[in-house]
């Protein structure tokens, strides 16, 4: 009888083990399912910030071989397109780049465009400004929409703006040392793209 109860513990406690043993396989597949999990969704991360660096990357050169063909002043880049356009024809290139139509902030940076204009484009010229008053006559504003601070008219010899509803684009001119002059939007001028740079 003794023997038998001996024989009967054994079998449950071998069950027991059993029982225990196929959990705690269970339980270490679970870990393993997660811990493959975590690395796959850390490679995930890994692939896209790789994606966003590459990206960056194409970004700066593209910037440097911008800067290297045109001309580098403090903050921006000046890049020529000597072949001419009408005012949004011109500005939609110059977006397609990741630039923008070039608008001079300051004197100095007037006369760096107008002496990269003269190099570039020749000395007889005239280039589309990234600004106009097509909204409203008499109120420049620069292609983000915001009012022009810096303006460089011409009006020692003219007094421009002068073209009133019919001139609502406006370009600078070498002929005139780099002063502004208001223009249609729809004669075809050449230009030049500016390109921030950090
Ligand atoms: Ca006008």
């Amino acid at each position: 009888m003794e023997t038998k109860k001996f024989w009967m513990l054994f079998c449950l406690l071998l069950l027991v083990n059993s029982s225990l043993q196929q959990t705690s396989t269970k339980k270490r597949n679970g870990e393993k399912d997660s811990a493959t999990n975590a690395a796959i969704e850390e490679l995930q991360k890994q692939i896209k910030d790789i994606v966003h660096e590459m990206n960056l990357l194409k970004e700066q050169q593209a910037l440097q071989t911008v800067c290297l063909k045109g001309t580098k002043i403090l903050g921006k880049c000046f890049l020529a397109n000597p072949v001419k356009k009408t005012f949004h024809a011109a500005s939609d290139d110059c977006i397609a780049k990741g630039g923008s139509m070039s608008t001079p902030l300051t004197g100095d940076e007037n006369d760096q465009l107008y002496n990269y204009v003269r190099q570039s484009i020749g000395p007889e010229e005239q280039i589309w400004l990234g600004i106009n008053d097509i909204v409203t006559e008499g109120h420049w504003v620069d292609q983000s929409g915001s009012s022009v601070r810096f303006k460089n008219w011409e009006t020692e010899i003219t007094l421009q703006p002068d073209g009133g509803h019919s001139q609502n684009c406006a370009v600078l001119s070498t002929t005139a040392n780099g002063k502004w002059f208001d223009e249609s939007c729809r004669v075809e001028k050449a230009s030049v793209c500016e390109f921030n740079i950090v």
